[in-house]
C-alpha cells in the first residue's frame, strides 16, 4: 500500500479516521508540528493557528499543557476545523482507557484487548488508535519481533498509516535519547506516511512567527518531495 498515493489508499480503506485522514492529506501534504512541550496556553493556540494551513495534523500532549482550561480543546477545534488538520493527542494508553480526540495510540504491550477496549469506545466514534509498534529513542526496547508483532493484534487486513516522530533535518538527536531521520529516510526506507516534527519546526520559542511558518514549509516541501519518489507512477 506503500507504493499508493493517499488517495488511492483512501478509496479502500474501511477505518473512517484513516479514510478521512488519508482524503483529508491532498496537496496539503504531510507535516505536523508535535505538541507545544509544557508552553502556556496563550502560546499553544496561536501556534497551531499559525502552522495549521501547512500541516495535516497537530499532535498534543494536552495533560502537560501548564494553564490548561478547557476552553483550550474548544480552541483546538475550531482551529482543526478552519485549517482542516486532524487532532492526535499523543497519550500512549498502556491500559484501556477512553478517548476524545480525532487519532490517539497506545502501546501494544498489554496485547489485543488494548485495541478491544480502546475501540470499543472510539470506533462507533469514527476515531482512530495508533499503535507504537517501535519508538525513536536510543536503546528503544520496543523492536525486532515486538515491532513485528504489533500489527498482528488487530484482526483485521489493515492498511496501516505509519506517523514517524524523531524527524530532523539539522540535528541528529538530543540530550534525552531522542534520535532524528530525515524526511527522506524515514519515508523511503521506512514507508512513514506522516512525519511528526516538534522542535524542528517550533525550535526554542514557539513565539517566533516567520521562523515556524518558514521551517513548517520546509519540512513540509522535503515530506511531499520523498512520498513523490515512493508512490508509483500512476
Ligand atoms: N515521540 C517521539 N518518539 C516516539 C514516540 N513519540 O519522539 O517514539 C513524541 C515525543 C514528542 C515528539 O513525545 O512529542 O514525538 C517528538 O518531538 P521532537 O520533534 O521535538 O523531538
Amino acid at each position: 500500500p506503500h507504493l499508493q498515493t493517499y488517495a488511492q489508499r483512501a478509496l479502500r480503506h474501511k477505518n473512517p479516521a484513516a479514510n478521512s485522514f488519508l482524503r483529508q492529506s491532498r496537496g496539503k501534504s504531510q507535516i505536523l508540528p508535535s505538541a507545544w512541550m509544557s508552553p502556556p496556553q496563550k502560546t499553544f493556540s496561536p501556534s497551531s493557528d499559525v502552522v495549521g494551513p501547512f500541516v495535516c495534523l497537530v499532535k498534543t500532549h494536552i495533560d502537560i499543557i501548564e494553564d490548561f482550561t478547557p476552553s483550550l480543546v474548544a480552541e483546538l477545534q475550531a482551529l482543526s476545523a478552519k485549517h482542516d488538520f486532524v487532532i492526535f493527542e499523543d497519550r500512549k494508553f498502556a491500559d484501556i482507557d477512553r478517548q476524545l480526540v480525532h487519532l490517539t495510540n497506545a502501546h501494544p504491550v498489554p496485547g489485543p484487548s488494548i485495541i478491544t477496549g480502546l475501540s470499543s469506545v472510539g470506533l462507533p466514534l469514527g476515531r482512530g488508535l495508533l499503535l507504537l509498534a517501535e519508538m525513536s529513542t536510543k536503546g528503544s526496547l520496543a523492536s525486532g519481533s515486538y515491532t513485528e508483532a504489533a500489527p498482528n493484534e488487530t484482526t483485521a487486513e489493515e492498511d496501516f498509516l505509519v506517523l514517524t516522530p524523531g524527524v530532523g533535518l539539522d540535528v541528529k538527536g538530543d540530550a534525552m535519547g531522542q534520535q532524528y531521520r530525515t524526511p527522506r529516510e524515514v519515508v523511503l526506507e521506512s514507508g512513514c506516511d506522516v512525519i511528526i516534527v516538534g522542535r524542528g519546526i517550533y525550535g526554542k520559542d514557539p513565539s517566533l512567527v516567520d521562523s515556524v511558518v518558514a521551517q513548517a514549509k520546509r519540512y513540509r516541501e522535503e515530506g511531499w518531495a520523498a512520498y513523490l519518489a515512493r508512490i508509483k507512477p500512476l
